[in-house]
């Protein structure tokens, strides 16, 4: 089967002709050929965004967010579909894979809903007979570059607020993943997303990526992904309002008053959950040395039982990892680990045969010089940390270069408010796992992980510029600091 590109409302090929494969990561056999598009092609999406602009951003909001709602109500009645394609081409087992979906029916709902919302703010004037308010307006054609990891959630979280903002989009997904986004298009144009205001160019980072990036006729730019790719666009979008989520090395505090099942229940989740494919995903357990051997000892014991298969099947615990260069990393850095000290205690290798599936993988005596406590690894490797006090606990927690997610497990009040203060990062849970962000608080983390706050309102800030307006019924010039002055 061969896909296309979605510029203007039409389904094209690349001006190159050329393809590209995807693959499921468990089989290893290919779903699909798409179109790999290039240079022109992005133009041609970024110009058809800009004709879009003027019709779609003076379409009244509450219209905008109507379009949502039945996007919202297709992408339900199509859950089950989606998340199974999801599963197939992306790997994740089902029950996530509907969560993904989920995920994305939330988001669009909630900016359906904005439609009739998009609040500015009033103030008064120091100066009488004078309004002051600011109003939200469009910021033009935006850049909407995706990972393979959330294939239809993080492009909902991404183009909902866009759209319901008034925005027209040139989207590019990730290269692993082209069929949910796809899917995800087609259900927008369904709900009746005019021709022009979404575009999809998919192809390779070097070529649709960067031309995304460098337009100068995009205002803005949303990107999830990895670190080194976001350093890129940082140096080379110009001026641009720009959106950043770039990874983690999240940890989780284990306190020794810690509920232990409960903390395990949390650190498996985290660790392991889509692989251990996500930037929240809790690659170090930050755990008190009192509790540390009986954690871990029960830890390494559940993490043994978890089963490794297809993610279709209702028995598989964990699915692959995305494609074979996923798999070599964690190879790699489980070597490094090893070399640099650490003691691996489940976990380390591959499945023979088709897939590219690892093992979960823990490693204990690690410190926080080393790779595998420092370096995103995104794959199912976690690293136990000791520590003795909470302040040691949290520099552990802080040493590292990102400032995603992050928890703590205790039943002290006092410490898990230490945690929240001194946690230098975007997100922290309380006694819950460092994964499963809801879709209507912001999302977002410090340091290299970037700036941006999407989801519930802030998604709407990162997608919207404000106008300040100053209305003056006075009938003549009044100055500002100088008249209320005299
Ligand atoms: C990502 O992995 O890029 O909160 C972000 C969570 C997910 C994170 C997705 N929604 O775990």
């Amino acid at each position: 089967m061969n896909y296309g590109l979605y510029i203007n409302g039409k389904w094209v090929k690349s001006t190159s002709d050329e393809t590209f494969e995807s693959v499921n990561p468990a089989t290893e056999k290919s779903i699909g050929n798409f179109a790999a598009g290039n240079e022109l092609d992005a133009k041609k999406a970024v110009d058809a965004a800009e004709e879009a602009f003027e019709k779609w951003s003076s379409t009244p909001a509450p219209k905008r967010g109507e379009i949502l709602l039945r996007a919202a109500q297709l992408l339900k009645e199509n859950k089950e579909r989606l998340a199974r394609l999801e599963t197939i081409e992306m790997g994740k087992i089902l029950e996530e894979a509907r969560g993904d979906v989920q995920e994305a029916i939330d988001i669009t709902e909630y900016m359906a809903g904005e439609g009739r919302r998009l609040f500015g703010n009033t103030t008064p004037s120091e100066l009488p007979n004078k309004f002051c308010m600011t109003v939200r307006r469009p910021i033009g054609v935006v850049g909407v570059i995706t990972p393979w990891n959330f294939p239809i959630a993080i492009p909902a979280w991404k183009m909902a607020p866009a759209l319901v903002c008034g925005n027209t989009v040139v989207f590019k997904p990730a290269s692993d993943t082209p069929l949910c986004a796809i899917e995800y298009v087609k259900i927008l144009e369904k709900a009746g997303v005019p021709k022009g205001v979404i575009n999809m160019v998919t192809g390779s980072g070097e070529t649709v990526g960067s031309a995304i990036v460098k337009n100068k006729k995009i205002r803005a730019l949303s990107f999830t992904g990895s670190r080194d790719t976001g350093d890129w666009i940082t140096k080379n979008a110009g001026i641009k309002k720009i959106s950043l989520e770039m990874g983690g090395k999240d940890g989780i505090i284990v306190m020794d008053d810690a509920d232990l099942k409960l903390a395990i229940d949390g650190v498996i989740w985290a660790a392991f959950a889509t692989s251990g494919q996500r930037c929240t995903a809790a690659s170090r357990v930050i755990v008190h040395s009192s509790i540390k051997e009986k954690f871990v000892h029960e830890l390494v014991i559940r993490t043994n039982r978890l089963r490794l298969g297809s993610g279709l099947k209702s028995t598989t615990d964990m699915g692959p990892l995305i494609n074979e260069a996923a798999v070599r990393k964690s190879e790699t850095y489980t070597q490094v680990g090893r070399n640099q000290g650490a003691r691996m205690l489940c976990g380390g290798v591959r499945l023979p045969g088709r897939g590219f599936f690892f093992k979960p993988t823990i490693f204990e005596n690690v410190t926080i010089d080393m790779k595998i406590s420092q370096e995103e690894i995104f794959g199912p490797v976690l690293s136990i940390i000791e520590f003795n006090k909470i302040d040691e606990a949290i520099n552990i927690m802080n040493s590292i270069e990102y400032g995603l997610s992050s928890s703590i497990y205790t039943k002290n009040i006092d410490m898990a408010f230490r945690a929240i203060e001194k946690i230098d990062a975007g997100i922290t849970y309380i006694n819950s796992s460092s994964i499963g962000a809801e879709v209507h608080l912001p999302f977002g983390g410090v340091k290299q992980t970037g700036h941006s706050r999407e989801g519930g309102i802030t998604g709407i800030d990162e997608f919207s510029e404000i106008k300040t307006v100053y209305v003056d019924y006075s009938g003549k010039l009044q100055k500002a600091q100088i008249d209320n002055r005299k």
